[in-house]
């Protein structure tokens, strides 16, 4: 067949197809710091594949990884990503209000810090992201964060002497770690492992999730439980990228947002009811009994500097907090 009559058959068979409208379809891009089966990865995807579906294929979400919070912070600030789930690790260097979730013993259970959150408490401290050229869109959860090292087992607040603990770029921890005896050491996630294998540093803190998640086991030997901080997430975006969606839009992006917050909080309590004999299975030396009112006396000079520079008020309200 003559050239020019293959291009006209060409022409011809995709002549539907070029009348169709294409349609348009708008690309969202939101970031983690944790494999994609983790309790963090599982939101952004549950986000993104709920956004998608709600919206018809409207809008396309791609998730991607990077372990460095604070920069994916930075990026979703200046907009070159539409938004990010992180921990509230660095976030109160950005947003100090968020600290006071922060402060150790806080919270009683997953309960009570879910309850804080999603009540209006939480929602006034997401409020505040507004000010700092960031949108904050819901609470997620990391969990309840537990002590892991790898020199020996930590009983008491006198086990902690000495020990040097990696921590988040975290004013708060930093306070209480140092308060308990230890040296602590801030750094972004993505450096821990290298610093763990290192032995730049003897341990670190986290939530069971990002533990069994990330294998830390492999770089640490013994655990203790000692949940001595709840650490939120949350869906921060850059203000553009909610701007431009329409009102109806914008309902469906808060909708499949809360269907993120559920698939994320399902799956940490997940790993809370399975990680230790996870751990244990692995080869670590896990702790459970853990007199957590020791720790809490150790730390009584910080409380009562956070009573003071994060406000009683706040605190004595989220203490007392009881669902209606
Ligand atoms: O967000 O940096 C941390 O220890 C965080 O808990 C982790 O990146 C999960």
């Amino acid at each position: 067949m003559k050239l020019t009559r293959r291009l006209a058959l060409a022409v011809t068979l995709a002549a539907p197809l070029a009348a169709a409208p294409a349609m348009a379809q708008t690309q969202i891009t939101v970031q983690h710091a944790l494999p994609a089966n983790s309790h963090t990865g599982v939101g952004a995807t549950t986000f993104g594949q709920t956004f998608e579906r709600l919206t018809n294929g409207r809008y396309r979400v791609v998730a991607q990884r990077n372990d460095n919070e604070r920069e994916m912070i930075e990026s979703v600030q200046i907009g070159t990503i539409d938004c990010t789930f992180t921990s509230t690790g660095p976030v109160g260097n950005f947003v100090p209000e968020v600290r006071v979730f922060d402060v150790p013993f806080l919270f009683r259970d997953a309960a009570h810090a879910r309850g804080v959150l999603d009540s209006e408490i939480g929602q006034q401290v997401l409020q505040r992201f507004q000010a700092r050229g960031l949108v904050g869109v819901i609470w997620i959860e990391n969990g309840f964060r537990n002590l892991t090292n790898s020199r020996r087992e930590v009983n008491t607040p006198a086990d902690m002497r000495g020990l040097k603990i990696r921590t988040m770029e975290n004013q708060v921890h930093m306070r209480a770690f140092t308060q308990l005896g230890a040296l602590p050491t801030p750094m972004a996630f993505s450096e821990l492992i290298p610093a763990l294998q290192q032995g730049t540093v003897d341990g670190q803190e986290n939530p069971i999730s990002v533990i069994v998640a990330n294998n830390i086991n492999q770089v640490q030997r013994f655990m203790t439980l000692t949940r001595h901080v709840y650490s939120p997430q949350v869906m921060i975006c850059n203000p553009q990228t909610v701007a431009r969606l329409n009102a109806a839009d914008r309902a469906l992006f808060q909708q499949a947002a809360q269907e993120a917050q559920r698939a994320n909080r399902a799956r940490v309590t997940a790993d809370d009811e399975s990680g230790v004999a996870e751990l244990r299975r692995r080869g670590m030396t896990v702790i459970t009994e853990v007199d957590t009112s020791a720790f809490q006396q150790a730390l009584a000079p910080a409380f009562a500097e956070w009573e003071r520079t994060l406000g009683a008020d706040l605190l004595r309200r989220i203490r007392d907090w009881r669902p209606n």
